[in-house]
């Protein structure tokens, strides 16, 4: 491996024909690869061989630049940012690839010439789903920011064979399909069979002679890397995602019983060995304690680790450099694992002194948390923690001992304090506390808005800001504008580059408030409109006159797509009740999965569906509103909404929604959000301007109050106000197809989220939106504001953040 690091500074590709830059040259690439890599003819080759095709030759115009950047970062040896993330929600990759390089226009035009149809070929282009929700789509926009600015960076994570499940609807209901995105193979994959790494698990501890500690484990699996390219924008840095999948070892097949005649039990440890990488868990915001995940969750950091270690060994050789040299960011607690592991590489396999391997572990990690639900701090059964990983309970306990002693002597005789920061939970079972550990192992820990942050150090890991207080940030999460805005919104895109005279914005997201004087410029405000008029008729669902109201996002009781349905049906009752009377048209669309067990969330998802039948076939209703709801949202179907969207809801329960970041798209693509003082919401308000924000609820503290206090009934509510009464009643009494009588029982009983609570002020906010609605020219105004303003929303900017408040990186230019 040293040979291949040590020379890399000089193999720059030297002596290759350079590619070229016109539809011609592109066509004889696209050729040749058909030819070569496909073995094939344009006259015979089926449309999957076109796209394999396409793909090759795009990637092929970005593997230049990929083999600078690495040279280029060798020779600088920098201090390396190592992102580890359970989950990524890339998106698809060919049209981003296609914008990064430059050869969008070419390779459509080289396309068309050889007798192929462009948006056929692309159609083929797979979104790998290896993620739930937010926390995965962030982790693919800060690699995208990091790349544009030309940090030295790798992302880690687990190449899943089924990622997020396919959903559709049968009467209503969510059904789950896997997602076997790879079956076809994934063009953008290099595979790097070189760099596989030995992942241990199970077996039991001995001391040897010498007092050292050995693990002797009791299974071994292969962990097999490959690659996907991560470029940069407006510059040549290209850096990587590396993503491991399990392989059983050679010693798992079994040939004693293949020689028997048992040829599956012959394969049976190599397929249990593979299961490690085989499906990504689809929960979101909660933690699904099962074996296997853990198992996922040591399978990264273990492999993850040995091979940050194996490139640190390229250029350095003194163990005390490698927190100079390397920090590891830990997406949530999913990858804190990494914490034990590298102690015990340090102390068991370099033999470092323990007290130096602490200080080296310490300064090499930092942890963003990004909840505040407690139900999604994970933790793990000592007895399965040991079982699979005996050297590294033994670890946990030793850093915990050491820990509490220094708890103890800061608060001497403060018991309680001492078992709540514990990593060990004693009651009402053992067990460990991955939050704790994450926060004692790291230099920093990190919320992802300014209000989960503050609430992360007053209230969820009060005991440790209260220890060391240094140690808390904040940093507000971000999204990528080339996705979100550039890709996603061709149009507005152009209309924007128009208006400011230039496409620096793209990097440069602050420009943006050069919008802001043409807000007052009537010809830019119609221009604005049509361009949302032509995004409404591009997605293709309800009249695109309405007001689309977008509801877009996981289902979760937090955040309350219950209290929207509530206004639905509100105005479905409004509409039924005055007849002869106009409103202002909507149409409502939902989109998000359900955790196929997360049972309320399903029958939240069945109703909005019972519903939106209910009022389409209602010819009295169905003019003046329309719900619809598109199954299997993903990157590739938000891309889709976010232009289209006039309203963001954003209506979770104060104190709950760590961030968001969907409500950072709408507003970048114009939409108005209606929302709650919670996660960045109050951010977006702080920036865009309360007149261009419907705010309606409980702030936190009443929020918490409200609860806490044991106060909250929700039968008062259902009986003062005859709206909500009327809106509960009809689905307790089976007006929608006799679905929903669980959500409604839900609301009315134990409802954690105080969703009545906020009724009121909710459905008032929303009649706001509507008088609002029909001032166009105000509206259009209030719009290009939310443009204009939300420049602090661009990824870059919060990697700027990390870059500089906890990482202590610089960039690494790449040139010529
Ligand atoms: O992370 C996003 C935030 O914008 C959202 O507010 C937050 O809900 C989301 C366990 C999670 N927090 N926790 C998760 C995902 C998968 C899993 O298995 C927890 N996702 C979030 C980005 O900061």
């Amino acid at each position: 491996f040293l040979r291949k690091g040590a020379d890399m500074d000089v193999r720059n590709g030297m002596g290759l024909r350079p590619l070229g830059t016109s539809a011609a040259e592109f066509e004889q690439d696209l050729l040749s690869n058909l030819y070569y890599r496909r073995g094939t003819t344009v006259e015979s080759a089926s449309t999957q061989d076109a796209y394999e095709t396409l793909a090759l030759t795009v990637r092929d115009r970005l593997a230049e630049r990929r083999v600078r950047t690495a040279a280029a970062q060798y020779a600088a040896n920098p201090r390396w940012v190592y992102y580890l993330s359970a989950e990524y929600l890339l998106g698809k990759q060919l049209e981003q690839n296609m914008l990064y390089s430059g050869t969008d226009r070419i390779a459509r035009i080289a396309l068309r010439q050889l007798g192929l149809d462009p948006d056929e070929v692309t159609a083929l282009d797979l979104e790998p789903g290896l993620g739930n929700g937010g926390l995965g789509r962030l982790a693919a926009c800060l690699l995208d920011a990091m790349a544009t600015l030309d940090i030295p960076a790798v992302g880690y994570g687990i190449r899943y064979d089924f990622g997020i499940f396919k959903q559709d609807f049968q009467d209503g209901r969510q059904i789950e399909r896997p997602d076997d995105w790879a079956f076809q193979g994934n063009p953008w994959e290099f595979p790097a069979p070189d760099d596989q790494q030995t992942v241990f698990f199970y077996g039991h501890t001995e001391k040897d002679a010498a007092g050292r500690t050995l693990w002797i484990p009791g299974e071994v699996v292969f962990a097999e890397p490959s690659h996907m390219l991560v470029p940069g924008h407006g510059t040549d840095t290209v850096n990587i995602v590396r993503l491991w999948r399990a392989r059983g070892s050679h010693s798992s097949f079994d040939l004693s019983r293949f020689s028997a005649g048992q040829y599956a039990e012959a394969v049976d440890e190599a397929v249990h060995a593979e299961n490690i990488s085989k499906v990504l868990y689809p929960d979101d915001s909660t933690e699904s304690g099962r074996e296997l995940r853990l198992k996922q969750q040591y399978f990264l950091v273990s492999s993850s680790l040995r091979d940050i270690i194996r490139r640190f060994r390229l250029r350095n050789s003194d163990w005390t450099d490698f927190p100079k040299k390397t920090v590891i960011q830990l997406n949530d607690t999913h990858p804190t694992l990494a914490i034990p592991e590298l102690m015990r590489l340090l102390v068991d396999e370099e033999g470092l002194s323990w007290d130096l391997a602490w200080a080296i572990t310490k300064q090499t990690f930092a942890y963003t948390c990004h909840t505040l639900l407690p139900e999604a701090l994970e933790t793990w059964p000592v007895h399965m923690f040991e079982r699979l990983l005996p050297r590294h309970i033994e670890i946990v306990y030793a850093i915990n001992e050491i820990f509490l002693t220094e708890v103890r002597n800061r608060f001497p005789a403060d018991l309680d304090r001492v078992r709540r920061m514990s990593i060990i939970q004693e009651e009402p079972e053992r067990r460990v506390r991955m939050a704790n550990l994450a926060v004692v192992g790291t230099q920093a820990v990190n919320g992802v808005a300014e209000l989960h942050s503050r609430l992360l150090a007053d209230i969820t890991l009060r005991d440790f800001a209260e220890l060391w207080p240094e140690k808390f940030h904040n940093v507000t999460n971000g999204i990528s504008p080339r996705r979100f805005v550039k890709m996603a919104n061709p149009a507005l895109s152009d209309l924007i580059t128009e208006g400011l005279g230039g496409d620096a914005w793209i990097t440069d997201l602050d420009r943006l408030a050069g919008l802001e004087p043409l807000a007052e410029d009537a010809s830019f405000r119609l221009r604005w409109r049509e361009v949302k008029q032509a995004n409404k008729v591009r997605l293709g669902l309800g009249d695109p006159a309405s007001l689309t109201d977008v509801m877009i996002k996981r289902f979760h009781e937090y955040k309350r797509q219950q209290l929207k349905l509530l206004h639905i049906i509100t105005q479905y009752h409004r509409i039924k009740q005055n007849p002869g009377q106009t409103f202002v048209p909507r149409t409502v669309l939902f989109a998000g999965k359900a955790a196929p067990a997360y049972h309320a969330a399903k029958h939240i998802i069945r109703l909005i569906n019972a519903v939106a039948a209910t009022i389409d076939a209602d010819p009295a209703v169905s003019p003046y509103l329309k719900v619809v709801f598109p199954a299997n949202y993903n990157v590739t179907l938000s891309s889709l909404i976010i232009p289209a969207a006039d309203l963001s809801e954003q209506i979770s329960l104060a104190g709950k929604e760590a961030s968001g970041t969907g409500n950072m798209k709408l507003a970048l693509n114009g939409a108005l959000t209606v929302g709650t003082l919670d996660g960045a919401n109050i951010e977006i308000r702080d920036r865009v301007g309360a007149d261009n924000f419907f705010l309606f609820g409980l702030d936190t503290p009443a929020a918490l109050e409200l609860r806490n206090g044991g106060t909250y009934s929700p039968r008062a509510y259902y009986e003062q106000d005859g709206e909500l009464r009327r809106a509960l009643d009809a689905i307790l009494d089976g007006k929608f197809a006799g679905v929903g009588r669980e959500v409604a029982d839900s609301l009315l009983g134990w409802d954690e989220y105080l969703t009545l609570a906020d009724y009121r002020t909710y459905v008032d906010a929303q009649d706001d939106v509507d008088a609002a609605w029909q001032d166009t020219e105000s509206w259009t105004r209030r719009s290009i504001l939310n443009t204009a303003r939300s420049g602090f929303f661009s990824a870059d900017r919060t990697v700027r953040d990390y870059a500089s408040e906890i990482w202590h990186v610089t960039p690494v230019k790449v040139t010529r």
